[in-house]
Order: C-alpha cells, then structure tokens, then sequence
C-alpha cells in the first residue's frame, strides 16, 4: 500500500511538473489489461490474471506458490467470475482436475472468507449438500468435476490438488501528450 501511494505521488509529482511545461496532456486510466503485456505465467481469463497449476499441493503449499509468484489463491465472488473460470476449465483444460481456491473457513467453522480480501464468501457455487466438513475436517474449498459440471467442495487442506492463482490487476496509467 505504501508503494502503492508512492507510486501515485510520484506519478501526480511527474504529471505536474510535465503539465507545467504543456498544457495538453490527458491522463487516462485504463479499466481494461492490455493485451500486449507479458503477465506469464499468468494469462488473461475473462476479467482476470490467472495461472493454472500443472502440479499439485495442499493448499497452504499451493498458496505460498501463488505468493511467490506475484499472486493468490484465486477469489470466486460473484457469478461473471464463477462462469468465466467454469467454461475456461470446460474448453481449454481437457482432463477434469480438482484445483484448490482462496476460500475456507479455517478460523471460523462454517464461515468462509477468500483469504486474499478476508472478504465473507457472500457468493458460492457449492454442491448439493456441501460445504459438509466431512470428519470435521474440511477448511479449504476446491472446485471438482462432477456429473457433467464444475462445482465447489470444502475439503482437507492437507488433500493435494492443482490451484488457481490470481494475479492483482494492474492500474494501466495512459499518458498520451498532444
Ligand atoms: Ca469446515
Ligand atoms: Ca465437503
């Protein structure tokens, strides 16, 4: 955060001084990535920065491998998100694999939360009859192929699944001097 608003200052510092000596420059944020930039491992899904993992892990392990690569477990908060990540798995991941993501209710029985954003999980996608903490056992959430679709499951987070890690989208700054 500290970088971040360091970053801005710089950034408001740069485009005063710039302005001083012209005054026809327009700033513009940009909502959208652009798409000549190289985010790998991380590629462009719907809204999102994602990398799908090749290997397995539990999910501590799986979100230490996010974090060490500039991202975290995945968010799924609303049902754009869930639609978009369900038919990129559907049509681009041939065999249907469990992948772990950011939500679980390790703290708190019952409650989840994304562990990027400590957000509650307001929106689901959970199977019928779950989240079930099987053994009183199941803190951590993974999405599974079953019966024809993508849903999301509680498991035990010492299970070993592939995982899903999200990138934060970057703030594009588009300075274009007339
Ligand atoms: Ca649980
Ligand atoms: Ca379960």
């Amino acid at each position: 955060m500290v970088k971040f608003l360091l970053y801005i200052c710089l950034l408001t510092i740069s485009i005063f001084v710039v302005s001083g000596l012209r005054s026809d420059i327009v700033v513009k944020l940009l909502d959208d990535i652009p798409s000549d930039l190289n985010y790998e491992p991380f590629k462009r899904v719907g809204e999102k920065l994602l990398y799908f993992s090749d290997e397995t892990a539990n999910w501590f392990k799986a979100n230490n491998i996010c974090r060490s690569i500039k991202g975290f477990l995945v968010s799924i908060d609303n049902e754009n998100a869930w639609d978009t990540i369900k038919e990129y798995l559907t049509n681009e991941i041939t065999d249907k694999r469990r992948w772990w993501i950011s939500a679980n209710d390790l703290d708190s029985e019952g409650n989840f939360v994304w562990a990027n954003t400590g957000t509650p999980m307001e929106y689901n996608a959970f199977a019928k009859s779950q989240p079930d903490d099987y053994g009183t056992n199941e803190d951590c959430v993974h999405l599974r192929f079953k019966e024809a679709k993508y849903e999301m499951n509680d498991m035990d987070c010492r299970r070993e699944n592939h995982f899903i890690c999200e990138r934060e989208t970057p703030l594009t700054i588009l300075i274009n001097a007339l």
